[in-house]
């Protein structure tokens, strides 16, 4: 008797499972199905699972290939049960290629082919969507975004789009989804758009695809113009729709515990804010080559920003900038100075110029610093004029954190989240507004 074994969360149970359940089955003649525990989710950082774990087992029963159940709640688990039930095969599906060639020291592996196009349509009989999103865009982000989807449950990839073609058929195959050559055939097959375009397309895309009826997500920064960041929102509000900036560190659970001990005057009134993010880039890449849109401002200014605007708000009296330019006269490295009326505020950011990279707030009982990458918040310090007491916090940063971005989108789509609290309207304009400021200090108003 050949043994079978596959694992999953199951949830919002789709074709995808089925067709998986059934594959799997036919490898062998005893198949034991492995249901993730909510706390194992958790720990993997799989995220808003909705179906509690009874009906996740419940919906692998009723397809009827599972010959035995059981629960995975813990990392490493696999490898027992493999050895516990004698099994012959591990199998998963081939959105994991390569994650699981470990088990081949214990049993045959085999990945099985993900379903594309899951319809849904018995879900929505249920009442319960699952999200497909189109990815417009195939550079760095976007092969980082699709990675991040698969551990959001209620969403799912259905494709990408690039007016060069070649690209999107490359990066179709290579993320096993579907590409379109034409941009209205990729509208039709979405219910949500995921904008990780070139700075200067983002206007265009987001536009067509609120046209479309779809919800936007759209990568930092989403416009180089206050004027368009209001009309956007504006549009989307009438149409009904959502309308995201991907800052993603507004969205990871790190930073939002930082802004909350900020906040609750554990460091006194703040006075002072110094915002660093530098990353040596190759002069060959487009944020050194492109001359209207590079640069480090661009590139890196809406998270040297974002602490600044979350806790000293968007009513600056004075902004200043200064850049060190490069051949191109593209800035390899900018200083923002903001003056409030309640204090102070810097950001500093550098493509070709190395520095600390720090976040320091600092107010009148002490202050918080976090090291670099402090834009993918882990750990931080709070210290006070006693030198020896230090409040030390830290919280995970899972994957490239894309994936709390995606959940708090998919959340405000479903209506389980009513505010965007994290990164509301008010702050992506006065971003894009600065933005604009600058690109007009430099001399190349968009
Ligand atoms: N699946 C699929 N096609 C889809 C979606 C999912 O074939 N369109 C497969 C997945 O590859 C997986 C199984 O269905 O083999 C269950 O998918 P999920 O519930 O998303 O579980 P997952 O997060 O992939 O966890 O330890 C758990 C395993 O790592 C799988």
């Amino acid at each position: 008797m050949t043994k079978v074994i596959t694992y999953g969360t199951f949830d919002l149970f789709h074709e995808g499972h089925y067709r998986l359940l059934q594959r799997a089955k036919a490898l062998g003649d005893y198949l034991i199905v492995g249901v993730t525990t909510e706390k194992y989710d958790m720990e993997r950082g799989k995220l808003n699972v909705i179906d509690p774990l009874m009906t996740r087992i419940e919906n692998v029963r009723k397809s009827g290939f599972a010959d035995e159940i059981i629960i995975e709640e813990a990392s490493g688990q696999k490898v027992s049960d493999v050895q516990k039930y004698h099994i012959d095969i591990f199998t998963v599906g081939s959105d994991w290629v390569g994650q699981f060639d470990y088990m081949q020291n214990y049993c045959k592996v085999v990945y099985i082919e993900r379903t594309k196009n899951i319809s849904s349509t018995m879900l929505r009989e249920q009442n319960k969507q699952i999200q497909k999103i189109g990815i417009i865009g195939t550079g760095r982000i976007a092969n980082r975004f699709v990675p991040e989807v698969k551990l959001v449950s209620g969403i799912s990839v259905q494709g990408v789009y690039n007016p060069h073609t070649e690209s999107a058929k490359k990066f179709s195959q290579n993320w096993e989804i579907d590409f379109y050559e034409e941009i209205e055939d990729f509208f039709k097959d979405v219910d949500v758009v995921y904008v990780a375009s070139p700075h200067e397309t983002h206007y265009d895309y987001v536009k067509a695809a609120l046209k479309h009826g779809k919800h936007v997500l759209c990568e930092k920064p989403m416009v180089l113009k206050k004027a368009q960041s209001e009309e956007l929102f504006a549009y989307a509000k009438e149409c009904g729709l959502i309308l995201f900036e991907g800052i993603k560190t507004a969205y990871c659970p790190g930073f939002e515990k930082l802004l909350g001990i900020a906040c609750t005057g554990t460091i006194g009134r703040i006075k002072y804010i110094d915002a660093c993010f530098t990353k040596l880039e190759s002069p060959n890449n487009r944020e050194l080559t492109d001359k209207r849109y590079g640069g480090s401002f661009t590139e890196l200014g809406s998270y040297c920003l974002l602490p600044i605007i979350k806790l000293f708000g968007i009513d600056y009296q004075d902004i200043r900038f200064e850049s060190i330019h490069d051949d191109n006269e593209l800035d390899i490295f900018t200083k923002v100075s903001l003056t409030y009326q309640e204090g102070i505020a810097v950001a500093t950011c550098g493509l070709g110029v190395k520095a600390e990279g720090r976040l320091l707030i600092a107010g009148t009982k002490g202050y918080i610093v976090v090291e670099a990458p402090w834009w993918k918040t882990t750990c931080f310090e709070v210290h006070y004029e006693d030198p020896t007491q230090v409040d030390k916090y830290s919280e995970r940063f899972l994957g490239t954190g894309l994936r709390y971005e995606i959940k708090d989108f998919l959340n405000m789509i479903n209506g389980n989240d009513k505010s965007d609290f994290k990164l509301t309207r008010g702050e992506t304009v006065a971003i894009a507004e600065i933005v604009e400021k600058f690109l007009a200090y430099e001399g190349r108003a968009v």
